[in-house]
């Protein structure tokens, strides 16, 4: 496979309602729609999951549209590529910039699924046919807003509740919920808001039965979390601090984190996404795939990578129309009674809607060889 011309579109699109975390609020999603064409007429997609500010991480769209543009996309254009595991080594010379590279890596997976004639699932080697899914609920105004919030997702049948927190809606509403839920699968992520000094506050959540806590201390921090885990009961789960097959090592190593949430932008692609999965099975620690309020193109990549083995745990790809009025695909994923159907035919299985694309594009480029 060849890739011969790729174009980027700046897209926006409008969230059905605002998603609070304990580091800022998101409303408009500005992002990145790739679409790559190989020599053979093939066309597949990626969707960058990096936001407009550098708040998860360093990465934002305009930073990935720069890297694209200057580094990627003349590294990948014209070259010769056999499988898609050979763009991560494409792209070894640029450091990090891993959702930048994940958005061409992702479309040159479904080129290759396509091509073979098999799903992007099971090119992978994924083979559950249906996911179960959990969801993220964002900070809300009030712990009463919030129980009706997640009464509605429970009612649904998503299969687990993530909340998130931060200092001073923590300890309080967490017990709330586990008193209004007590037979419910609850999980908390904190976007490293505290410190190894709010350790005895951490504590207190023990006492609610949680699937786990995500991310507790720093983004950048495997070393405060093995000392934090040896002192709580409740599993910590490790987001913004794995972006290598390296760094999971580690963490699991030093004993930081009991579970990973992998993203695939967040590890620069599926190939690593895959390895990281496979090397936490082999050590028995359960991994499940986080969102980034992704459109319908990022959302289909986390279907297909959530059918390997080892997602144990229910992970944040929630349905479509969660997020948005209208979504980039057809038909949208959708969730039933907390499962998504996962689609078999070739490629990702869900097709772009142009006329959708089209409303929400703010800029277009193409590049060719
Ligand atoms: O930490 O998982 C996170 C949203 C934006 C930035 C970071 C995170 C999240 C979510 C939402 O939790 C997951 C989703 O519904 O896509
Ligand atoms: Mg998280």
């Amino acid at each position: 496979m060849k890739i011969v011309e790729v174009t980027l579109r700046h897209l926006q699109m409008e969230m059905k309602s605002p998603f609070s975390t304990s580091f800022g609020t998101f409303q408009t999603k500005d992002f990145i729609l790739l679409e790559a064409i190989d020599e053979k007429g093939t066309v597949g997609y990626g969707e960058s999951v990096a936001f407009s500010s550098p708040w998860y991480n360093e990465e934002t769209f305009k930073t990935n549209w720069h890297m694209l543009e200057d580094f990627l996309i003349p590294l990948i254009l014209g070259k010769e590529l056999n499988h898609p595991d050979e763009v991560t080594e494409v792209f070894s010379a640029i450091r990090k910039n891993n959702m930048a590279k994940s958005t061409i890596e992702g479309a040159v997976w479904d080129i290759y699924a396509q091509q073979s004639n098999q799903s992007l699932a099971a090119a992978l080697g994924g083979t559950k046919t249906q996911i179960d899914v959990g969801i993220s609920i964002g900070i809300q105004n009030s712990v009463e807003e919030l129980v009706e919030v997640v009464r509605g997702y429970v009612e649904e049948g998503y299969k687990r509740i993530k909340v998130k927190i931060k200092p001073g809606w923590d300890v309080d509403v967490m017990r709330t919920l586990r008193n209004e839920f007590p037979d419910v699968a609850i999980m908390a992520d904190a976007n490293s808001a505290y410190r190894l000094e709010d350790t005895a506050l951490l504590k207190q959540l023990d006492e609610f039965n949680l699937t786990m806590i995500e991310q507790p201390l720093a983004s950048d921090d495997i070393i405060d979390h093995a000392t934090l885990q040896k002192e709580l009961s409740t599993p910590i789960c490790l987001d913004e601090s794995i972006h290598s097959l390296e760094d999971a090592r580690k963490a699991v190593e030093l004993g930081a984190t009991k579970i990973i949430n992998i993203k695939i932008g967040r590890v620069g692609g599926l190939t690593v996404a895959k390895q990281i999965h496979d090397y936490c099975m082999n050590q028995g620690v359960p991994v499940w795939c986080g969102g980034m309020l992704e459109a319908g193109i990022g959302r289909a990549h986390n279907v297909a990578l959530t059918t390997l083995p080892n997602f144990i745990l229910p992970g944040d790809t929630a349905g479509s129309s969660r997020y948005w009025v209208k979504d980039i695909i057809e038909p949208e994923v959708v969730v039933d009674k907390g499962v998504i159907h996962v689609p078999t035919s070739a490629g990702i299985g869900y097709k772009l809607d142009y006329k959708a694309v089209e409303d929400y594009t703010v800029m277009k480029k193409t590049y060719n060889l």
